[in-house]
């Protein structure tokens, strides 16, 4: 097998569609650098005493983990010193993280959930980084939270590094999904997919049915006819997967199809769904759609959204194109 490294890669693809100037390029690489160390923390699990509660919470008020936080820290210091960066923004900080003033200021803003799924990360299921990478306002010369409200359609990079059975980056950087598999021998990022396509059709969706109760109409709608099956409306068996890691539920669909949904609710009308847009929602429907699939919050495309808040939520239903399509249209109806 000719082995592509991420290197060669986003290289040959500044020569193809000068999209990568060496600035991005660079950022790309010292994230995934961080996502490298921060895979083997995770691989060492106990070992590394890295398990457990921080006992501390974050700005959404959701208790942290150790690793929430020591993942955090690998991202903001790999990624201060090297010039590429004006500023920085994460789940895990309540505000956005301007670079040092002994380092030069770079062009970019970089977003990130430092671990997604924090609730798989002591019970040895497959978790993730999630970032983001916008470009910072012209003419801005200190950073401000606003500079960071840019809408999904703005992303220059957007991808996830899902820590799994194997370690895998997959990166967009608007000319469609490239995934690389982390060589732990060689300690390199090796291409194994050229471009990711999700399948149009699926038969598998995901949601976390144990809030059923308080869904609104559309998702009662378009889940009670998925379980009707094959003598329902849909006239076809379909099958259901949660892994509560939206890196994981998200690379499953990426390999194989499906629909993934994480819609607002009753319980609290004015919180609309537990995502998050600038960490989640945005870098998973940039790279959802480079592979063909569509991603909205039931109304509109999420990538459209103009965000008001760093910290912002948003219902989310990605994926397959028909599926979102139809639950989407659902909404619409209402
Ligand atoms: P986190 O960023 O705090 O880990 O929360 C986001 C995660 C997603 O990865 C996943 O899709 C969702 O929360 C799971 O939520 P639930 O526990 O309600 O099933
Ligand atoms: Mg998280």
């Amino acid at each position: 097998m000719k082995r592509i490294s991420l290197t060669q890669h986003l290289i040959e693809e500044q020569r193809l569609h000068n999209s990568i100037p060496a600035s991005l390029r660079l950022l790309i690489e010292v994230v995934s650098r961080a996502c490298k160390t921060i895979s083997h923390a995770v691989g060492k699990g106990e070992l590394g005493e890295v398990l457990g509660s921080a006992e501390s919470e974050n700005v959404q008020g959701e208790v942290q983990k150790k690793l929430d936080i020591i993942c955090n820290d690998y991202l903001l210091q790999a990624n201060e010193w090297g010039g590429h960066l004006a500023a920085m923004a994460s789940e895990e900080m309540e505000t956005i993280h301007p670079i040092p003033n002994r380092y030069p200021m770079g062009e970019y803003l970089l977003l990130f959930d430092p671990l997604d799924g924090s609730s798989n990360i002591d019970v040895n299921v497959s978790i993730g980084t999630i970032f983001s990478v916008l470009k910072a306002p012209e003419g801005m010369t200190t950073p401000t939270e606003s500079d960071f409200l840019q809408a999904g359609t703005r992303q220059v990079a957007a991808g996830y590094a899902i820590y799994g059975p194997q370690t895998v980056l997959v990166l967009t950087t608007g000319n469609g999904v490239q995934a690389f598999t982390l060589d732990r021998e060689m300690g390199s990022w090796v291409m194994t997919m050229q471009q990711g396509t999700i399948p149009e059709e699926t038969k598998e969706y995901a949601i976390n049915a144990s809030n059923a109760r308080h869904w609104y109409p559309p998702v009662q709608r378009y889940v009670g006819e998925l379980l009707a099956g094959k003598t329902g409306p849909r006239g076809t068996d379909v099958t259901m997967r949660w892994v509560a890691s939206m890196v994981a539920d998200v690379h499953r669909i990426l390999t194989r199809g499906g629909v993934f949904m994480y819609p607002a609710d009753a319980r609290e009308p004015d919180k609309p769904g537990k995502l998050r847009l600038m960490y989640e929602a945005n870098p998973m429907s940039f790279i959802v759609e480079q592979a063909g699939g569509a991603a909205t919050d039931g109304k509109q495309r999420i990538l459209d959204i103009q965000p008001e808040k760093l910290h912002q939520r948003v219902a989310v239903f990605l994926g397959s194109r028909s599926e979102v399509e139809r639950v989407t249209g659902y909404h619409r109806e209402e």
